[in-house]
């Protein structure tokens, strides 16, 4: 293993710039690459000075820190094999950058000149291309096209301005079906140069990838195509997701991108949103509507914003009902309705441990704790304050509380509802029960 020193100056030796002006930065020191360990959500960096704006909060994710080097914001990105907690009990075995898969998020300022450094300690060759952000043709990372693949051990500088703002995304360029497969992929946001544009107080971003483990193994399958079994937020299912601490009134603005092979409808429950930005740009508040599911297409972005009014705990998900579960077997048979009780029996006497199942749908799946093969997780799972929550994959929650301090992340715990304000058993006896029926009676 190389110590941080030797790589510094091997690295600095290899450099290669992705420029044809690779003599003005060929000599220049490259800035230490920072590595993260920890899965959990990371506070944002405060702005760099003289500039102003929300930074943004990355779910179980980090931002990069850069260094003002004269002109240029510099950054470098590390591309190499990751160890990724899913969520709690299962770790996978991914490719990304800097110690996570997705790899930190990269922030800026419109109008900001960035330098980017990639140096890719992965077993093969790699590129990062910046989607959706408006870069000359020869930083736009496409192996072979615009650049030569960045060969193993190492770094390529990358360096445009970024003359728009708005939610743009990372990821390579060479070998994208495993590398992406792999995990490889960040968010890239920059912030407008006038603060009051699109202002809000809280701004969340997320990117959206899918794998295909076989249960008991950590390595994603990256030849799969369709059949996926863990649908994650930043790499992270339900229930180690992080949630969204929103305090109340508070513009919100939540930034969702797309690196999975398939759409997903994210839908939230409890206000109504706009797409105020996707990686096209900033959509015009007259195109806006008001929302409450979002498709986000495969390779896209949505950011949605809008005011958080109402307190309480409200669900974030996508609606594919199948996203929201954890890994599971696609060719279950549907049992509802089936008496198993002699298949059962036949089925113990060579499997003793086996138990039938779903005869009733599949709710007790969610309060059963069965035992599972090595590094996977439930299918459905989590518990809130009223009983299992049935989830997995996709979904987490937005809690809206009054009582938060501006700048705070942290998760506050369940929502305390008012008396009286919980739906609730009520006495159903036909005695008791209200007469429906006159509503369905015509009048003739
Ligand atoms: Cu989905």
């Amino acid at each position: 293993m190389l110590s941080r020193r030797n790589f510094l100056t091997g690295s600095a030796l290899a450099l290669v710039s992705a420029t044809a002006v690779s003599g003005r930065t060929a000599m220049a020191a490259i800035p230490e690459a920072p590595t993260m360990s920890s899965a959990a959500m990371q506070p944002p960096i405060p702005p760099a000075n003289g500039q102003e704006y929300q930074p943004v909060v990355t779910l179980n994710g980090w931002t990069l820190p850069w260094r003002i080097n004269g002109e240029w914001k510099e950054f470098h990105l590390v591309a190499e094999e990751v160890e990724r907690e899913i969520a709690p009990g299962m770790i996978a075995k991914l490719w990304g950058y800097n110690g996570q898969a997705p790899g930190p998020t990269i922030e800026a300022v419109e109008g900001d000149k960035v330098r980017i450094f990639v140096t890719n300690r992965l077993p093969e060759h790699t590129t990062v291309h910046w989607h959706g952000v408006l870069v000359p043709n020869g930083m736009d990372g496409v192996g072979g096209l615009t650049q030569p693949h960045i060969p193993v051990g190492q770094t390529f500088v990358y360096e445009f301005q970024l003359n728009r703002s708005g939610t743009f995304m990372y990821h390579p360029h060479s070998d994208e079906m495993v590398q992406m497969a792999m995990g490889m992929m960040g968010t890239f946001v920059v912030h407008p140069k006038d603060p009051a544009f699109r202002r809000v107080d809280r701004d969340f971003a997320f990117v959206m990838s899918a794998y295909r483990f076989d249960p008991g193994t950590s390595l994603p399958q990256v030849t799969e195509m369709t059949d996926f079994n863990i649908w994650t937020f930043n790499a992270r299912v339900f229930p180690g997701i992080d949630a969204l601490p929103v305090r109340l009134g508070d513009r919100v603005r939540i930034r969702i991108a797309n690196l999975t092979m398939t759409n997903h409808p994210i839908h939230l429950h409890g206000y109504h949103f706009a797409v105020s930005c996707t990686d096209g740009g900033w959509v015009p508040e007259s195109a806006q509507w008001p929302e409450t599911t979002v498709d986000v297409p495969v390779g896209s972005i949505r950011a949605v914003d809008f005011t958080a009014d109402v307190p309480g705990d409200w669900a974030f998900h996508c609606h594919k009902s199948h996203h929201t579960m954890n890994a599971m077997g696609h060719q279950v048979a549907n049992f509802i309705g089936m008496r198993q009780r002699d298949l059962s029996v036949a089925v113990n006497r060579a499997a003793p441990t086996a138990m039938a199942m779903g005869t009733d749908g599949m709710a007790d799946m969610g309060m059963m704790s069965m035992p599972l093969p090595a590094n996977t997780l439930p299918m459905m799972t989590g518990t809130g304050q009223f009983g299992p929550i049935e989830m997995g994959g996709m979904f987490t929650v937005v809690k809206t509380r009054a009582d938060l301090a501006s700048g705070d992340y942290r998760d506050p715990g369940w929502y305390k509802h008012p008396p009286g304000s919980v739906a609730s058993v009520v006495d159903a006896t036909p005695e008791s029960a209200p007469t429906a029926p006159a509503m369905h009676m015509r009048q003739d």
